[in-house]
């Protein structure tokens, strides 16, 4: 690395100490950018990497609530507007314990570039709360989401800030905050996206996240003459990510093996399919977040404490968390010949894992690549609240195939300009970094 790149990276930790997910992201991109800026000297003249780093806006509020006991309870709420070159913030909400403001600036910042690969315009945002969603009654999520809006309200709004779901935030927290901004503002307007399908959502909104990882590993696949069919699938976690990889992977031809939550994983030798898939549905409306209980249905195997990655599998799809998936992992991958690591998290492989899976030559895409079909249909989403008009589910599904295609188009194309050929990490990166880049050149010091 250069050593204007290496003092940059110093100069993020020295700034932003306790923040390592922040540090992991940004290290990832700046890897790739180096002959970038070489060949454009006039983004390291205008600052755009330093500017790029800094959001340009960070919210941190008091969320207090009552609990079903009567007792008065006080959670961090977070909003990270981390740029808006392209288009109004946008990104999910995360109800997490781990939530940090670390962790959002990674989100967000991988936001960023996520959302300018989708090839619609969206600036990059996150927000959250450490509040755990885990044992909650229905009530007291509700007042946590109304709690959690009553001071987020003031800060977006169709054209300023979209934010939608995140871990821990699916279509019922989203329908608490919607009604709660729709009380304070007067105004129904597609300020959230992931909302209920009769009151402004989007047909496969629910699936994009899952079926997206699968068409992008499925391009991927293909450059190699490969496909799903007949193929065994690892996937970790059971939320909204893994339902819709689940989902497609099954319906097009290959057996899913295995699900997992924060408890361990479960191995289905018979694949998980039909009316399996639709418990993964009723295990997460449980709000125990555990994948045990799949298991004592299913009669399959349960392993306690442990990640699916030991699975010898063709497809590993990693759909939980960040840094889920480390080195002694990916060494399990390989050594178990496993040709393809597609994230559907956001960074759920470490560095070292990445750096592993890369040099022993099996396809891998980053999450800003693989799982921006969540995104991209909630781009969707707000063109249909404008146009006051639903799509059809072909009509958004096709769109969703045709942007992930691009995507692929894209990275591909793109990091072989860049001499890295088959490298998605720097072809995602420098993607989406050119478009943001050019985005803020044209406007100006601001
Ligand atoms: O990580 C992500 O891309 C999301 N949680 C979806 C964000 C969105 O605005 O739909």
């Amino acid at each position: 690395m250069s050593g204007y790149l290496k003092d940059l990276i110093s100069e993020v930790k020295a700034k932003n100490p306790a923040e390592p997910e922040f540090h992991q992201a940004v290290e990832e991109v700046t890897d790739s950018l180096e002959k970038v800026l070489e060949i454009h000297p006039e983004y390291r003249a205008a600052s755009i990497l330093e500017r790029i780093i800094e959001p340009e806006r960070v919210i941190s509020f008091r969320v207090p609530w009552i609990n079903d006991q009567g007792e008065v309870k006080v959670n961090r709420g977070y909003r990270i507007e981390m740029n808006s070159a392209i288009g109004p913030y946008k990104g999910g909400i995360r109800f997490h314990p781990s939530v940090t403001l670390g962790s959002l600036k990674f989100l967000a910042f991988e936001q960023t570039f996520k959302n300018a690969l989708t090839t619609l315009p969206m600036g990059g945002g996150k927000g959250g709360s450490d509040f755990d969603p885990r044992g909650k009654s229905d009530g007291e999520v509700m007042r946590f989401c109304q709690s959690f809006m009553c001071e987020l309200f003031r800060h977006i709004g169709p054209s300023t800030d979209v934010p939608a779901g995140d871990i821990g935030v699916g279509a019922r927290e989203i329908g608490y905050m919607f009604g709660m901004y729709k009380k304070l503002r007067n105004e129904f307007t597609g300020v959230l996206t992931g909302k209920g399908l009769n009151w402004g959502g989007s047909l496969v909104r629910p699936e994009a996240t899952g079926y997206g990882v699968v068409y992008f590993a499925s391009e991927m696949l293909q450059t190699r003459g490969l496909s799903f069919e007949g193929k065994t699938v690892a996937v970790s976690g059971f939320g909204n990510v893994a339902w819709g990889a689940v989902t497609k992977a099954t319906e097009l031809g290959a057996k899913v093996v295995t699900i997992s939550g924060p408890d361990g994983y479960i191995f289905d030798p018979e694949g998980i399919n039909g009316e399996k898939i639709k418990f993964m549905l009723e295990m997460r409306a449980r709000g125990k977040d555990m994948v045990k209980d799949y298991a004592d249905k299913y009669n399959v195997e349960y392993f306690p404490g442990k990640r699916p990655w030991e699975v010898k599998v063709d497809i590993a799809l990693p759909c939980a968390i960040q840094n889920e998936l480390n080195e002694d992992d990916a060494k399990n991958l390989i050594n178990n010949g496993c040709i393809c690591v597609c994230e559907g998290a956001n960074m759920p492989c470490t560095p070292q894992a990445v750096h592993l899976i890369q040099i022993s030559g099996l396809l891998y895409s980053p999450g800003k690549a693989s799982n921006a079909g969540g995104v991209a249909v909630s781009g969707l989403e707000m063109a249909q609240n404008s146009m006051r008009y639903n799509w059809t589910r072909d009509e958004v599904d096709n769109r969703l195939k045709l942007i992930m295609h691009s995507i692929h188009k894209a990275c591909t194309e793109t990091a072989e300009r860049y001499g890295a050929k088959g490298n998605y990490v720097t072809g995602a990166n420098i993607t989406g970094f050119l478009k943001v880049a050019n985005a803020m050149m044209d406007q100006g010091i601001v």
